[in-house]
């Protein structure tokens, strides 16, 4: 009976041996199958070439180019395409109100004179980063009319919780009507 016992005891430890190795080689595999997706997911992003970047000197951008003073906001171009350009800088936007069309394709191209800022158009998907250096763009269509907010949404400094903007989204026909081809419409009536 003793030699039973102890065969028993023996057999038991050796299954649990080898469980713990069979355990210890599938944890093992798991962590080399990870760090390899970890190297070859980072070299293969490192090898693509990066989504279009298009890059502006923070320091001129008062002075000259894109966007001055007088290029900002709402335009209807030519084309018939809706652009809305603006500047973030600590604590404003630039401009403060934007009037765009509802129903149709609005293209932002967005950047900052100093921080990092972004913003969120009210309930919207509209949502982006702005990087000094760095235009920003993306294009989205407002479903509904309506005023929304517009928060700047990275902490840029002591006065961010005051950084806010407004958005006119009015009816398509409205816009059209209030925008002659090539010019600009704005919150200010003119
Ligand atoms: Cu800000």
């Amino acid at each position: 009976m003793k030699s039973m016992d102890a065969s028993a005891v023996h057999r038991s430890e050796l299954v649990a041996i080898a469980a713990e190795r069979r355990w210890a080689w599938i944890v093992g595999v798991i962590i080399v199958l990870l760090l390899a997706m970890m190297v070859f997911t980072s070299l293969h992003w490192a090898a693509m070439p990066p989504s279009r970047v298009e890059t502006i000197d923070p320091r001129k951008l008062h002075i000259s180019g894109e966007f001055v003073e007088g290029n900002l906001g709402t335009t209807l171009g030519t084309d018939g395409k809706v652009v809305v350009r603006l500047i973030a800088q600590q604590y404003s936007f630039e401009p403060q109100c934007l009037v765009v069309p509802a129903g149709m394709p609005v293209t932002f191209r967005a950047t900052s004179t100093d921080a990092i800022h972004g913003f969120v158009v009210g309930t919207t998907n509209a949502n982006v980063m702005l990087v000094p250096g760095f235009i920003a763009t993306f294009t989205t269509t407002f479903k509904k009319a309506g005023e929304q907010l517009m928060p700047c949404h990275e902490y840029c400094g002591t006065g961010h919780e005051a950084m806010w903007g407004r958005v006119q989204v009015i009816p398509r026909d409205e816009f059209l009507a209030k925008a002659g081809r090539g010019e600009g419409v704005s919150c200010v009536p003119r």
